[in-house]
């Protein structure tokens, strides 16, 4: 699998589609995977969703999209694409009358497919990502103007089938901001307008940024810019629960080269559900949905307590909830390890340095397939005066979810060898530890 698509509650049931390869486990050949859950936690899988038509508009591949409700008709629209590199990328319906399970493609299908002239090239321009304002359907379409940067065009419709195409909602910089852009979401939070893209850059890893600002005449003009997340976490999409909450999902990309994917017959996740909020400083805070407190098991405490060398906790097995608070002083590096093996030749470093107001994770002693060993990834992450460092780390098998204080994000994937873990360890050097509290996670299948 990998982006998440079309997220949608619908009846009380949130339903997950996904891009999905149904005949291996490398990209291609795209449908959209199906499952639903009553509480963002249980998933039961259910059929294919969409699938290609031979001789229509998306013959060569469903990408993404969203999902809304239309008046109590469940609509997706979603990208389909032709050519033999997909290169032909048009804007699509599908409708649902059998409570999402089975989907019809609308018959004037493609419902967009100029792409806009100032753009400059034709080959990205997809991910529709559709709300409502009072006078009528708003749709954002990821594409790039050639030699400027990432762009986001703005559409309206009074009925989803019809649309006429604005102006650029906004347009990025291309040295900042990549050269172009997919998987556009645009939401309110607070007094906010919150612009996500996914952002592809020249020579780089593709990497998820925002922009928060102001949304006036069909334009958005931003006030700050972040990155939504430093490393695997991918093409993300966002909705408004039942509780109005802005809940996101990301694809997290594996790291382990294509071979060991298709040994183990599968690739991709999708993170944790995430409830977004803004801080003070119109920063992006990410937290774990509290649903997911309901599957802690048996905790471990530690703290407070001055550190000075290594501290372990026994605590076994890879699948752990991690919440810890650091009173990060001046010269005290300070972290965690998780995912060690009984022997010490595998672990993971989270750590924090004050002195360069840096997070990382590093996989110097961690596997990361093919016996690879040497990736580290930094993310600035600067603490105010008196802010202590509070890490929220989400391992569950190959994933890592880090999110420290909220706002800075490295999720990541590691693959341990050895079927044993049985130490988180503490590390730091004259740092105080405030509090640590480690819960062993229950599985979500029966
Ligand atoms: N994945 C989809 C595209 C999207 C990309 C294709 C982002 O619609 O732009 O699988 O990961």
């Amino acid at each position: 699998m990998n982006d998440p698509n079309g997220l949608i509650q619908w009846q009380g049931q949130v339903h997950l589609f996904y891009q999905y390869n149904p005949n291996g486990a490398l990209w291609g050949n795209m449908h959209w995977g199906h499952a639903v859950s009553p509480d963002f936690i249980h998933w039961t899988d259910l059929p294919i969703a969409l699938a290609p038509t031979p001789g229509g508009p998306d013959e060569a591949g469903v990408y993404s999209g969203c999902a809304v409700d239309n008046g109590g008709t469940p609509t997706i629209i979603y990208t389909a694409t032709r050519g033999a590199h997909n290169e032909i990328q048009t804007q699509a319906l599908a409708t649902s009358s059998d409570n999402l399970l089975t989907w019809q493609k609308h018959p004037k299908n493609p419902v967009i497919s100029v792409v806009p002239a100032e753009s400059g090239q034709t080959r990205d321009f997809r991910d529709p990502f559709v709300w409502k304002e009072d006078d009528g359907w708003y749709l954002a379409l990821a594409s790039q103007i050639k030699g400027v940067g990432g762009v986001v065009f703005l559409y309206r419709s009074a009925n989803l089938v019809d649309w006429e195409y604005l102006n650029p909602l906004f347009v990025g910089d291309i040295k900042r901001n990549g050269f172009g852009w997919e998987c556009p979401n645009f939401f309110k939070l607070g007094d906010w307008w919150v612009l996500v893209v996914s952002a592809m850059i020249e020579r780089a890893e593709p990497r998820v940024i925002y922009f928060v600002g102001t949304y006036a005449n069909h334009r958005f003009v931003p006030e700050y810019e972040g990155t939504l997340d430093y490393e695997v976490l991918y093409a993300p999409l966002s909705f408004e629960d039942a509780q109005q909450r802005r809940i996101m999902f990301g694809w997290l990309r594996e790291s382990r080269p294509d071979r060991d994917q298709v040994h183990a017959g599968w690739s991709g996740v999708q993170s944790v559900p995430r409830v977004l909020s803004l801080d003070n400083q119109k920063r992006l805070v990410s937290t774990p949905a509290p649903e997911l407190d309901r599957l802690r098991g048996a905790r471990h405490q530690c703290g407070p307590l001055d550190l000075s060398a290594p501290d372990t906790v026994d605590v076994a097995g890879l699948t752990l909830d991690i919440s810890a608070e650091f009173a990060a002083r001046p010269g005290g590096l300070c972290g965690l390890s998780v995912a060690c093996s009984p022997d010490g030749k595998e672990r993971t470093d989270i750590s924090y340095d004050p002195a360069t107001s840096e997070l990382s994770i590093c996989h110097t002693v961690s596997p990361i397939g093919d016996g690879r060993h040497e990736r580290v990834v930094i993310a600035p992450h600067i603490l105010a005066d008196t802010e202590a460092l509070s890490l929220r780390v989400l391992l569950d098998g190959s994933v890592i979810e880090l999110i420290a204080n909220g706002r800075t994000s490295i999720s990541s994937r590691v693959y341990p060898t050895h079927d044993y873990h049985n130490q988180v360890q503490l590390f730091g050097t004259a740092t105080h530890l405030n509090s640590l509290d480690i819960w062993e996670m229950q599985s979500i299948w029966p």
